[in-house]
């Protein structure tokens, strides 16, 4: 059986070690299987915060660490309030470019974060709306929560299970070099897929195992360096995926003179 390593930050003494588990085995439920939040967490606390463990997800240039960042109760107004608040974009700039053709794309996004970024992805540069309250309370806690500060943030919007993004690295120019991608996610617990670079297509110069999560409804999956430059990442459909599900990446972006 495939296996990959799912190891506990920095263990202590009294820590339990690594757990090895099979792949499959990130159980999307926050009540069952070994991401389910532990018994002590009071929901709506603060306890919340610091109860919640990371789990390390690693395989072969792969870094990531997984965690529950917000109770279901916290959850659940949070995605109210993103459904009420967030404008997506219109026009144009719900069309990217894939090998010279413009497509539209299979779900809703938009970019929020410093005023003086831009973002250019798939063929489209991106100009960020001003910061609005609710995504500054999640960036505050994903920046509690990591120690990483974020000035820009990518949000997608999947109606359904119908909606997607297909395979992408996120290795923009504009974002910090080495900086972590902090990717939060609402609503239906989708699967989330990694496959190495080498492993693509037909002329794979290698086989290595993909890696498969289920980000869960207040999830937090911390992608740290150097996953974007070996590992591709998409949300692949699944039809039997009930209701709208919405996914922020924070991410640490610099300001690029123009050209
Ligand atoms: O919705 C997701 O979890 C993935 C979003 C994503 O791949 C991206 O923003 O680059």
């Amino acid at each position: 059986m495939d296996k990959f390593l799912v190891k506990r930050p920095s263990p202590g003494k009294n820590e339990e070690p690594p757990l090895e588990m099979k792949r499959g085995d990130l159980d999307c439920a926050r009540d069952e299987g070994v991401l389910k939040r532990p018994r002590l967490e009071m929901p709506g606390t603060e306890e919340s915060l610091v109860c919640s463990p990371w789990k390390q997800i690693r395989a072969e240039g792969l870094n990531c660490d997984y965690k529950i960042l917000f109770t279901k109760t916290e959850a659940d107004k949070i995605f109210q309030e993103l459904e009420e608040e967030v404008e997506y974009f219109k026009g144009d700039l719900t069309k990217v470019q894939v090998f010279g053709k413009w497509h539209s794309i299979p779900r809703k996004q938009v970019t929020y974060g410093d005023p003086e970024l831009t973002y250019t992805y798939s063929g489209v540069t991106f100009h960020p709306k001003p910061w609005i309250p609710v995504l500054n309370r999640i960036r505050e806690r994903v920046t509690l929560a990591t120690g990483h500060t974020f000035n820009f943030v990518l949000i997608n919007r999947y109606k359904d299970g119908c909606d997607h993004i297909g395979e992408h690295r996120d290795d923009e120019r504009e974002l910090v070099p080495r900086s972590p991608i902090a990717s939060v996610s609402f609503g239906a617990c989708r699967d989330f897929f990694f496959r190495h670079g080498a492993s693509r297509g037909k002329n794979a110069s290698c086989h290595i195992e993909p890696v498969t999560l289920q980000l869960a409804h207040g999830s937090l999956l911390l992608m740290n360096y150097p996953t974007n430059v070996y590992w591709y990442h998409s949300l692949p459909t699944r039809r039997k995926v009930p209701g709208p599900r919405i996914n922020l990446t924070f991410r640490k972006v610099m300001a690029l003179a123009k050209n």
